[in-house]
């Protein structure tokens, strides 16, 4: 019953939170793939609704960034379905690489949006609003993990329609999706203690983010919020590329911050941070409450809840977001107007 609420309500409802528009649900039911556009922290929100998407729906799915897609010629399948994904719905660069997805012979656009009376939402054939109210600040924070929540249930309604999501599983997960702001109380719970990790950054000029699968965007969104808001450049790599290349930056001025949920990657995450350590990198770990890590000197570790499942990269974004502002707060920088960037960029 939960289930069947649910679809109706993201299906055909005209009520937030819901996806509408003529047709919703025989073009969720038509589509056969999956394409997602956006920029910035909506790229990366991007980036983890294509995990979700091919390994809960089997619908192909690829995020690309807004303002590259718009240039090229992409080879267009009319039945895959564009999503587009902004805090702003203003982000010019967005809304013209739907306009051209649609040129190039997609038959259907979603929007998913934080302001209901946005250009993005005005020329998206569906729109899903996120609701999550304005941002008071430049960088997104609470409007990235609202994309990421509309991102599953967009998810568990493509993987319903397809046959591929039990309805057992969907309950499983719908429950999940309730008991995830106190999974978010109890990350905010960890400020002080990100506080005073963030004072060994604010003297670095550079710092590392590593993740693994699905949690590999969310050190990417870690990295940049570290960079909009405190102007310490930071990358975020996928930790088994390490030894591709930026681990010959590996030293102790450089802090590396892993993202290490209780997953089937842990072990392989643990062996990567382990060739950090090696070369004296000092680290800084968000694990999850029931994962095993020896203390070790130069390991810094917290805690989150116990693993979260599929909702874990909205569980583990909260703590990096708190460590870019608190790195701010350190530096004395402008948290909610950076240098050299716009709320929407509109050009
Ligand atoms: C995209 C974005 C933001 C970033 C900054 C500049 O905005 O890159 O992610 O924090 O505000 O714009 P949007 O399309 O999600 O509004």
């Amino acid at each position: 019953a939960i289930a069947d609420t649910l679809l109706a309500a993201v299906t055909t409802s005209s009520v937030s939170p819901g996806i509408f528009g003529p047709g919703a649900e025989d073009i969720l039911r038509a589509v056969n793939g999956v394409r997602i556009l956006a920029c910035g922290t909506s790229y990366h929100a991007a980036k983890v609704a294509e995990y979700w998407m091919e390994s809960l729906t089997g619908l192909p799915c690829r995020a690309e960034i807004a303002s590259e897609y718009r240039y090229r010629d992409s080879v267009a399948d009319p039945d895959t379905l564009i999503v587009t994904i902004s805090q702003s719905g203003e982000t010019r660069d967005t809304i013209d690489a739907m306009i051209q997805a649609k040129n190039l012979g997609h038959k259907y656009s979603l929007a998913i949006c934080n302001v209901p009376e946005s250009a993005l939402v005005r020329t998206a054939d569906l729109k899903f609003l996120t609701r999550a109210g304005p941002e008071i600040g430049v960088a997104s924070t609470k409007a990235f993990t609202t994309q990421l929540v509309a991102l599953f249930l967009l998810t568990l309604v493509l993987g319903r329609l397809r046959g591929k999501i039990s309805d057992q599983q969907e309950k499983v997960w719908l429950e999940q999706l309730r008991e995830l702001p106190g999974l978010v109380q109890q990350a905010l719970a960890l400020e002080p203690q990100i506080a005073a990790w963030a004072e060994h950054f604010a003297d670095k000029h550079h710092a590392l983010f590593l993740g693994r699968g699905v949690h590999y965007p969310i050190a990417m969104e870690g990295a940049l919020k570290l960079k909009e808001i405190s102007y310490i450049h930071a990358e975020a790599y996928p930790a088994g590329e390490l030894k591709h290349g930026p681990l010959a930056l590996v030293d102790k001025d450089m802090p590396v911050v892993a993202v290490a949920p209780n997953d089937i990657l842990l072990e392989k995450l643990k062996s990567n941070l382990q060739e950090v350590r090696a070369r004296g990198g000092e680290l800084y770990v968000f694990a999850d409450l029931d994962s095993h890590f020896t203390p070790q000197e130069g390991l810094h570790l917290l805690r989150l809840p116990t693993n979260a499942g599929p909702l874990s990269p909205i569980v583990h974004t909260v703590p990096l977001q708190i460590l870019a502002y608190h790195a701010a707060l350190c530096k004395g920088t402008d948290v909610d107007k950076p240098r050299n960037l716009a709320k929407s960029v509109t050009v």
